[in-house]
């Protein structure tokens, strides 16, 4: 991409904390990636035969497989796009960037809204310096639970809103910009959103007959450290301290991309025994063990 360009969309992202940028993948990436991220929400999913209504609220909002580039190697392409590593570098100012995790974000037709919420409260990454790419596979519209996403409040503080068992926790930050409604942002299919970590934003509930397909993956400056004890796989794999920095193999470099060679991914750590990783292993959430 011209550096003109690059630099426009840096602007924006730094003014507003999101950004779309048009026309990033191409019609033959969309369904080749489109399928490969299908049939990993697929085969995770195939044990959990729950409709809907049986569903909490956190996962009326979508289906959510973290962590598919590793077991699905089809979607790797994806995961390590060179446009979308020199576009994240571009944004976050950084000379390399890493990887904190990947997603599908599956909203199933009749799925509820995604409450509103900051990312990187959820996230132990002491530093700023984090973005998160969406990419719908198909056009996305105030029907199909397009995104919203309030301009400038990356500047603000963290509050760490509870949307996996509280519904409603968002009112504070709802309260916070009574006065700054959301931009809600229709795509294109080839567009992509990027929104920084500390944004607040949201997503409409869907209201079509067809699952929004969505894959997302979340990026971080190099040399980024890791803050608190909160718990997450992406550093707790690699056994990273608290202070120390986030370099381990399971979040790799995905910009530049040395040789062009995109990495293997690194095998998980024998944790028998722990109960959110059954749970999140038995949900497909996360890949599952060998
Ligand atoms: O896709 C959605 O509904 C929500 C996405 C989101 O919250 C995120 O990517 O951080």
């Amino acid at each position: 991409m011209k550096q003109e360009a690059l630099d426009r969309y840096a602007e924006a992202f730094r003014r507003d904390g999101f950004v779309q940028v048009p026309g990033v993948l191409t019609a033959d990436e969309l369904a080749r990636y489109g399928a490969a991220v299908d049939e990993a929400v697929t085969t995770r999913k195939a044990g959990d035969t729950r409709r809907l209504d049986e569903k909490t609220p956190y996962e009326q909002s979508f289906l959510q497989c973290q962590y598919i580039w590793e077991d699905f190697p089809g979607v790797r392409g994806l995961t390590f796009h060179p446009k979308i590593g020199e576009l994240t570098a571009a944004l976050l100012g950084a000379s390399k960037v890493r990887l904190w995790h990947d997603q599908a974000l599956y909203k199933e037709a009749g799925g509820r809204e995604t409450e509103a919420h900051q990312d990187q409260p959820y996230w132990p990454i002491a530093e700023r310096d984090t973005a998160t790419v969406w990419i719908p596979f198909a056009a996305t519209s105030d029907a199909t639970g397009c995104m919203g996403y309030i301009p400038g409040s990356h500047h603000d503080e963290a509050d760490f809103v509870d949307i996996f068992n509280t519904p409603g926790d968002s009112s504070r930050l709802r309260e916070r910009y009574a006065d700054r409604p959301p931009v809600y942002v229709h795509c294109e299919p080839g567009d992509v959103i990027f929104h920084h970590g500390f944004t607040t934003h949201m997503a409409k509930a869907n209201r079509s007959g067809d699952t929004r397909r969505v894959y997302t993956a979340i990026y971080f400056a190099d040399g980024s450290h890791r803050h608190g004890e909160r718990a997450h796989p992406s550093v707790d794999r690699d056994a990273i301290p608290v202070g120390g920095v986030i370099d381990g193999g399971a979040t790799p470099v995905t910009w530049p991309l040395e040789g062009g060679r995109i990495p293997e991914p690194e095998p998980w750590p024998d944790a028998a025994g722990l109960e959110w990783r059954e749970r999140a292993e038995r949900l497909g959430i996360i890949p599952k063990r060998a």
